[in-house]
């Protein structure tokens, strides 16, 4: 995953046309012409250039919104007056703090930990914890920004947060992060709760590290209750949380499939990432009749031209534990081509689900897959395509689905969880999966909808950004100026 994945050498690896898909693409769809900013929009996205001009991620995430919501704003003045969206770029709070760990030879080391309480407008703050190296005050507005509008997809209470730090979890060990944890929470508790803020996981913060997290949460508060998510089953944990992302990501994007016509049934899918999202999409894909053929890691890509199933799987988990950040191990141990170095981008394929991290699918990484004929782009991480890449894609006939609508259903069976822990229930695998999948249709009827009556059909960038965000600012007009 990472900045390690972006460094890498551009070159192509000399791949051969898989056998499995056809050579043909579907003929070009003529692009919906993009909308330009709305002067107020525009207005306030120069302001905030001016201000943090350094937030690059942040600045990327609130233009792809605001070149969005025209429309909306056309038909909707009264959120001028009321500053909506000068209110809606500001984080209603930013925690940070420093985080001081001892490691297992005994040196002291710090690193930074923030939470951001970005809006509360539809509920209690909620969303993900990472712990990566590449975490900022940036990184961290853009996902909190991001998850605000995600989770005002889902339909479910819940307001936008996004917390972490930027240790790189590669290589430490077990007790490591367990101190790491410790520590972290020691600050974090007196700003989270069940209805206040609910972190979650994220990248590099599993069912292990939010163990830990709990355990000190617990210690410091004297409270056994759900002020996080992604627990343990046995422990107020939901069934299918794990693997939720990436299932509601395979329900998508059948979705998005169904619409064209279409099915995963013979699909050859390429994903990058092999860590929670990526697994989970794995697994959904080839029960629903695709093939993975690659993953990938900061040290390169695997291709498996048999498809990523069975043991492999399983292993994929161990990968993760093991706290080995990289594909290498898993071209090793099953024979398969490990490519170091490069991202996957040069595989022909059908599907494309980019599931590592922001920027990770650029305009040249575009241009190969629409060149091999890959006809659907999905995010299962978040913001992982750039600006230019959406843009040739869509432009190319690609159907393209944004992070925020595609990979909502981790943060959907997290509110799920926030269901069970508050009535004390523990819902079966079926209930939740059930719950899931009416969720990702819903959202995805909510995109085809907006795109459709806002005169953009098929685009889902503007459908996710106009769903979001109106339920968004409808909460902000009835709450007040606050
Ligand atoms: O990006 C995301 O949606 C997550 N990391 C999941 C957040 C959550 O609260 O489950």
């Amino acid at each position: 995953m990472s900045s390690d994945t972006r460094a890498a050498t551009p070159q192509r690896p000399a791949i051969a046309r898989s056998p499995m898909r056809p050579a043909q693409r579907r003929s070009r769809r003529e692009p919906s012409p993009q909308p330009s900013l709305q002067p107020y929009a525009a207005r306030v996205l120069a302001d905030l250039r001016g201000r943090v001009p350094w937030e690059k991620e942040f600045l990327q995430a609130v233009e792809e919104v605001f070149s969005s919501i025209s429309p909306v704003l056309e038909q909707n003045p009264q959120y001028e007056g009321a500053s909506i969206l000068e209110r809606i770029v500001e984080p209603e709070r930013v925690i940070a703090f420093r985080v001081v760990w001892t490691d297992d030879q005994n040196q002291v080391n710090v690193n930074r930990g923030y939470r951001i309480q970005f809006s509360s407008a539809l509920g209690p703050y909620k969303g993900g914890t990472r712990f990566h190296a590449s975490v900022s005050l940036s990184s961290l507005k853009f996902l909190g920004f991001e998850q605000t509008f995600k989770n005002a997809l889902t339909g479910l209470s819940l307001g936008g947060g996004k917390g972490g730090s930027d240790l790189s979890f590669r290589g430490r060990s077990d007790a490591e992060m367990m101190r790491f944890c410790q520590s972290y929470m020691s600050e974090l508790f007196r700003h989270i709760g069940p209805e206040t803020d609910v972190p979650a996981g994220d990248i590099g913060v599993g069912t292990r590290e939010i163990g830990y997290l709990f355990g000190q949460y617990k210690r410091l508060t004297r409270n056994f209750d759900g002020a996080l998510t992604g627990k343990a089953l046995e422990w107020g944990g939901s069934r299918l949380r794990p693997e939720a992302t990436g299932y509601g990501v395979a329900y998508f994007v059948e979705e998005m499939l169904r619409d064209a016509g279409e099915s995963l049934e013979g699909k050859t899918v390429a994903v990058s990432g092999f860590g929670n999202v990526a697994w989970g999409v794995v697994q959904k894909v080839t029960e629903l009749g695709g093939s993975v053929v690659t993953l990938s890691g900061p040290d390169g890509f695997v291709y498996d031209p048999d498809g990523v199933r069975g043991d492999k799987v399983d292993y994929m988990r161990t990968m993760r534990l093991g706290g080995r950040d990289a594909v290498q191990q898993f071209g090793e141990r099953f024979g398969v081509e490990f490519h170091p170095g490069r991202r996957p981008w040069v595989v022909p394929c059908d599907v494309a689900i980019p599931c590592a991290i922001e920027n990770e699918l650029d305009e040249g990484d575009a241009e190969m897959l629409l060149k091999n004929g890959c006809r659907c782009v999905v995010e299962g991480a978040n913001m992982p395509t750039t600006r230019e890449a959406v843009r040739t894609l869509q432009e190319g006939g690609v159907l393209f689905a944004p992070g925020k609508a595609a990979n909502a259903g981790g943060v959907a069976v997290s509110g799920l969880e926030m269901a069970q822990n508050r009535s004390g229930e523990s819902w079966s695998a079926e209930r939740v999966d059930a719950a899931l999948r009416a969720i990702m249709t819903r959202i995805h009827e909510i995109c085809t909808g907006a795109a459709e009556c806002y005169g953009h059909p098929g685009d889902y960038v503007i459908g996710a950004n106009i769903g979001g965000f109106s339920r968004v600012a409808e909460a902000m007009m009835s709450q007040g100026a606050v």
